[in-house]
């Protein structure tokens, strides 16, 4: 718990693991991947948003699963999540562009090939009367991945003020985003130091 507390009180100077996680886009460590969880901070935008969200991928050839505790959302409600394009929070979350696509397909559910979803896609998840969540997704599609010269360290994780139609809707923005609305909250995914998977931290 004490090496917890620190880990956290270093993170968030987030001055500094943004540029930690810019520079890791470009130039992964000389193990050729990340070694260790990565994680992003929320910070709010359309919605008093927060939260701390996890990345593992303990195998480089196998699923990303993402994790994490979220508050100040509205309750009872499925919210969409996707990996934007750009971990760059200048103007919010309105400077971390679309979707990250680095395929160009179109929007789909985390469930969908990735001929029928962007990379980045994550579908929704379910807040409760507090308006508060658990997030616990694992990408089996594999559109995400921690390593390589796709991976996502460096871009950002956006939740929305809005339900996810997961391109079901029938129009162009359903295809381009799936109607999610506005953005809640987002946080640039960096590097981390944490040494253990798959773990929840307590909030
Ligand atoms: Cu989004």
């Amino acid at each position: 718990m004490i090496a917890l507390t620190a880990l956290f009180a270093s993170l968030i100077v987030s001055a500094g693991v943004n540029a930690q996680a810019a520079a890791g886009a470009t130039a992964a460590p000389a193990s050729g991947g990340s070694k260790s969880p990565v994680v992003a901070i929320l910070q709010p935008d359309a919605a008093q948003v927060s939260g701390t969200i996890y990345f593992f991928q303990p195998d480089p050839n196998g699923p990303v699963t993402v994790t994490g505790q979220l508050s100040g959302l509205d309750p009872n409600a499925e919210r969409g999540i996707h990996i934007h394009q750009f971990g760059d929070l200048t103007n919010n979350c309105t400077s971390t562009g679309e979707h990250w696509n680095p395929t160009n397909t179109t929007h789909g559910s985390i469930t969908n090939p990735l001929t029928t979803r962007h990379r980045g896609d994550l579908g929704n998840f379910l807040t409760d009367a507090n308006g508060d969540a658990t997030l616990n997704i694992t990408d089996v599609v594999g559109g995400l991945s921690l390593y390589g010269e796709d991976n996502i360290v460096g871009r950002a994780i956006v939740v929305h003020t809005g339900t996810d139609d997961l391109g079901l809707g029938g129009n162009e923005g359903s295809l381009k985003n799936g109607n999610s609305g506005g953005r809640a909250g987002c946080g640039v995914i960096g590097f981390s130091n944490l040494t253990t998977f798959g773990v929840v931290p307590a909030a």
